[in-house]
C-alpha cells in the first residue's frame, strides 16, 4: 500500500474541511471527503449540518461522472449500514472510484470495518490510517463518545496573575481581555454541550451562549448542576431556554453527590416552574452517570466552564480530558477565589500541546493522552 506525499496534502485538507461543522452535526462526527483525479479537486463535502447527508455522498454529487477512476479521500471510515441514508461505502463502489484513502475506522459497531471490506471486496484500493494521529484529534470527541460512552470534557479556566479565577461576592470579574473572550466563544460553538455549576450561574448570571458574528446559531446545549434547582427564574439562562435548551442536573437519589436538602414539595414547585419556562431536568447521581446520559444523548463534547468546585470535581473525578488555562496579567488579591488549578501545578497527566497569546493575556493547551482512542 503506497502512501505518497500527494496522499498526505489531500487528507490534511480533508481534515481542515471536517472541521468546518465541529459541533454542527451530533449526533454525528463531521467528516471531511476529498474527490481527486490527475491532482484536481472534482469534489469536497463536510458532514452536513444536523449530520445527515454523509460527506462521501455529497462530494460524489459533486464530482459526478468524473469520479469514476478517482481516489477519494475520507477522514473516516465510509459506513456500510443502511441508517437514514444508504451506506456511503456502496456510494463510492457505485460511482467507480479506484481508490479510498481513509483517515481512521470507525469505531461505531454498526461499521468498525465494514465499509473497508465492502470498498476492497468490489475491488478498490483501500489505503488507511493515513494522518491518523490529525484525524484522531479532529474526531476526538466522536472516539470519546464511541469509545468510552462518555462525552470529551474540556475544562476551561481563566487565571489571574496571582492564580484566582474570581472575586468572592462580585459576580463576574474581568481576568481575561477581549481577545481571550472572543476565542471562548469560537471554542463555545465548537462543542456540543457547555457546563457550569450553580453558584458560577447565580453569581455571573452567564448566558454561555455564542456571540460572534455569524456563529450565533451554533450556541451548544446549557446545562447547569443545581442539586437544589436553585436556578432563578429571571436568569438570563431561564429566561433564553427556549431559544437555545437548557437543562438542569438535579439529584437522581438522596444517596447521590447531587443529593437535595430542600422539601420535596418545595422541590416539585421548582420542577414545576422551570419546566415550564422551557428549562429540562435530569436527575444524576454523579457526573459520571450524567456523563454517560450526554454520550447516550449524542453529545460527545463537553465544555466546563466553572467554577471552582465544579472544575475540581471533574479533576477529582479523573474526567477532563483537555485543559484550557488562559492566564490574564491583572492581579486579584485578598478576596480571591483560588483556581483550582494553575500553570504551576497542572496534574501530571496533562502535557501542554500549545501556547498561544491573546492580547496581554497566554493561553496555555494542556491535553491527557487516551491510548484506548487509538483505533487501528
Ligand atoms: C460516513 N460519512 O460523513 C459520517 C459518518 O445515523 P446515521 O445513519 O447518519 O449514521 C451515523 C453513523 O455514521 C455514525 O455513528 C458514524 O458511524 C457514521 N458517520 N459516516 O460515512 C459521514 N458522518
Ligand atoms: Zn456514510
Amino acid at each position: 500500500m503506497v502512501v505518497t506525499p500527494e496522499d498526505r496534502r489531500f487528507m490534511a485538507a480533508a481534515i481542515r474541511l471536517s472541521r468546518r461543522h465541529t459541533g454542527l452535526t451530533a449526533t454525528n462526527p463531521s467528516v471531511g471527503c476529498l474527490i481527486v483525479k490527475d491532482g484536481v479537486i472534482l469534489g469536497s463535502a463536510v458532514t452536513a449540518r444536523g449530520g445527515r447527508p454523509h460527506a462521501e455522498t455529497q462530494a460524489l454529487d459533486l464530482a459526478g461522472e468524473g469520479a469514476r477512476g478517482a481516489t477519494a479521500y475520507v477522514t473516516l471510515e465510509p459506513c456500510s449500514h443502511y441508517g437514514r441514508t444508504p451506506p456511503c461505502a456502496n456510494a463510492l463502489v457505485a460511482a467507480g472510484v479506484a481508490r479510498v484513502v481513509v483517515c481512521l475506522t470507525d469505531p461505531d459497531p454498526r461499521v468498525s470495518g465494514r465499509g473497508l471490506t465492502i470498498l476492497r471486496d468490489a475491488g478498490i484500493e483501500v489505503v488507511s490510517g493515513v494522518l491518523e494521529e490529525e484525524g484522531r484529534r479532529a474526531l476526538e470527541a466522536y472516539l470519546m463518545r464511541q469509545m468510552k460512552g462518555r462525552p470529551h470534557v474540556t475544562l476551561k479556566l481563566a487565571v489571574s496573575a496571582d492564580g484566582m479565577i474570581g472575586r468572592r461576592d462580585a459576580g463576574q470579574v474581568a481576568i481575561t481581555g477581549p481577545v481571550s473572550r472572543a476565542q471562548v466563544h469560537a471554542l463555545r460553538a465548537e462543542i456540543d454541550a457547555i457546563l457550569v455549576g450553580i453558584g458560577t450561574a447565580i453569581a455571573d448570571d452567564p448566558e454561555l451562549t455564542v456571540r460572534l458574528p455569524g456563529l450565533e446559531e451554533r450556541s451548544p446545549v446549557r446545562i447547569v448542576l443545581d442539586r437544589q434547582l436553585r436556578l432563578p427564574l429571571t436568569s438570563k439562562l431561564v429566561r433564553s431556554a427556549r431559544d437555545v435548551p437548557v437543562i438542569v442536573v438535579a439529584a437522581g437519589s438522596a444517596e447521590g453527590d447531587f443529593a437535595p436538602d430542600v422539601s420535596i414539595s418545595d422541590e416539585n414547585l421548582r420542577r414545576q416552574h422551570l419546566t415550564q419556562a422551557g428549562v429540562e431536568i435530569l436527575a444524576a447521581d454523579d457526573l459520571s452517570s450524567l456523563l454517560t446520559q450526554l454520550a447516550d444523548r449524542g453529545l460527545s463534547s463537553l465544555l466546563v466552564e466553572g467554577g471552582a468546585s465544579v472544575a475540581r470535581a471533574f479533576l477529582d473525578a479523573g474526567l477532563v480530558d483537555r485543559i484550557l488555562l488562559f492566564q490574564g496579567k491583572g492581579v486579584i488579591g485578598a478576596d480571591g477565589i483560588e483556581s483550582p488549578v494553575t500553570a504551576h501545578d497542572i496534574p501530571k497527566a496533562y502535557k501542554p500541546v500549545r501556547r498561544m497569546r491573546f492580547g496581554t493575556d497566554t493561553c496555555c493547551d494542556y491535553e491527557r493522552e487516551f491510548e484506548c482512542l487509538r483505533v487501528s
